[in-house]
């Protein structure tokens, strides 16, 4: 069976982007293969954070897996920090990882934006994100497109360190879905959608309530001429409406197109609002009865224990074969 891993940052509200672009793969794939889904909080941790929300941020992302149908009893489902050995894989492969490669990282280049207060977590935060993937001797991530370099990064990373030490890292490939990879913000189709923005009307969040989708895909841009049309050269911005459509739909793009054909933005604009609504209906029920049992708590610490003995066995063999003298057990 294939080993999966993927994580998302409690970082914000999640949303429809990390959903059609993540999370929908997530559900998909712990049906064939043996799953790990982490909240990556000491990622959440390379921009200053409260620490109020970070840790209510924490459990309603665990939360948003559970009740966008990922199954504890098929996939584990854990909080990367309950894991202490992905903290220190990370260092070890700091160690191996070269400052020009992480200068390279263009996520880290727009995040930094050439500022010099950004923290030194900013700059080595995809080796952490190597540290998750390689601990669990990962077969594939899945993931939106603007973590392909991260992946590709990891691939170079466990390579070198098999090719120095000897074979021990599962070398892993990316996932990444053909529509619905990059969802683009509805403000600015030429910028990705993202949770941490500061323009709260630019994304639609899994937990918005129906007004507020309708609001936003109301006043989202749209591209000169009238027609509903997919080119996301010429037509950007319909065309990721488009792809929103299809995909919270399950109607291929042709038959999004079709159907629009002769009719103008508005229409589709209105009935857009109610395709995203009613996908994220009973999401947002199950995600309201999960918040209130408290559940998420006892599922996590069993996550955490299932991935702590993976993640062990890995760094164990990493350890070793970069020379530390192993203390008897584990303290
Ligand atoms: P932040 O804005 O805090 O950097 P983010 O919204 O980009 O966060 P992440 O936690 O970094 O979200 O990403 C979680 C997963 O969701 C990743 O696999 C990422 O590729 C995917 N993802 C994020 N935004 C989008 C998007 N707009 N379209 C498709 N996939 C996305
Ligand atoms: N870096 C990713 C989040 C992330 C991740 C991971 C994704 C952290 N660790 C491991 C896949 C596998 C992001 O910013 N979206």
């Amino acid at each position: 069976m294939q080993r999966v891993l993927s994580g998302i940052q409690p970082s914000g509200s999640l949303t429809i982007g990390n959903y059609l672009g993540a999370i929908r793969q997530f559900v998909e794939l712990q049906h064939t293969a043996d799953c790990y889904f982490c909240v990556v909080d000491l990622h959440a941790l390379t921009v200053p954070q409260d620490p109020r929300v970070l840790r209510q941020k924490t459990l309603e992302v665990a939360n948003l897996y559970l009740a966008s149908g990922i199954d504890p009893q098929l996939a584990t489902i854990f909080v990367q920090s309950h894991v202490p050995a992905h903290a220190e894989l990370a260092w070890l492969l700091q160690c191996m990882t070269y400052y020009g490669e992480l200068g390279r990282m263009t996520q880290f280049k727009e995040k930094a934006g050439g500022k010099e207060t950004v923290t030194a977590g900013l700059y080595t935060y995809p080796v952490l994100m190597a540290a998750d993937i390689l601990l669990y001797q990962t077969d594939l991530v899945p993931v939106g497109e603007d973590q392909k370099q991260h992946v590709e990064l990891t691939r170079d990373i466990a390579q070198r360190f098999n090719n120095r030490f000897g074979p021990a890292l599962v070398v892993p490939e990316p996932m990444i879905q053909k529509v619905g990879a990059r969802i683009m913000a509805l403000d600015d189709p030429l910028h990705k959608m993202s949770k941490s923005t500061d323009n709260p009307e630019s994304a639609i969040f899994m937990l918005d309530s129906p007004d507020a989708i309708r609001r936003k895909i109301k006043h989202a841009v749209t591209d000169s001429g009238r027609e509903v049309r997919y080119d996301p050269e010429n037509k950007p911005a319909i065309s990721n409406l488009m792809e929103i459509y299809s995909l919270c739909a399950g109607e291929p793009l042709e038959a999004v197109a079709d159907r629009y054909n002769g009719r103008g933005y508005g229409d589709f604009k209105k009935d857009l609002a109610e395709v995203v609504i009613n996908r994220l209906a009973p999401l947002q029920a199950r995600y309201r009865e999960l918040a209130e049992s408290g559940e998420v708590l006892n599922i996590l610490s069993a996550g955490a224990a299932k991935a702590a003995a993976v993640a062990n066995a890995t760094l164990a063999v990493v350890q070793e074969k970069m020379g530390l003298v192993r203390a008897a057990a584990r303290l």
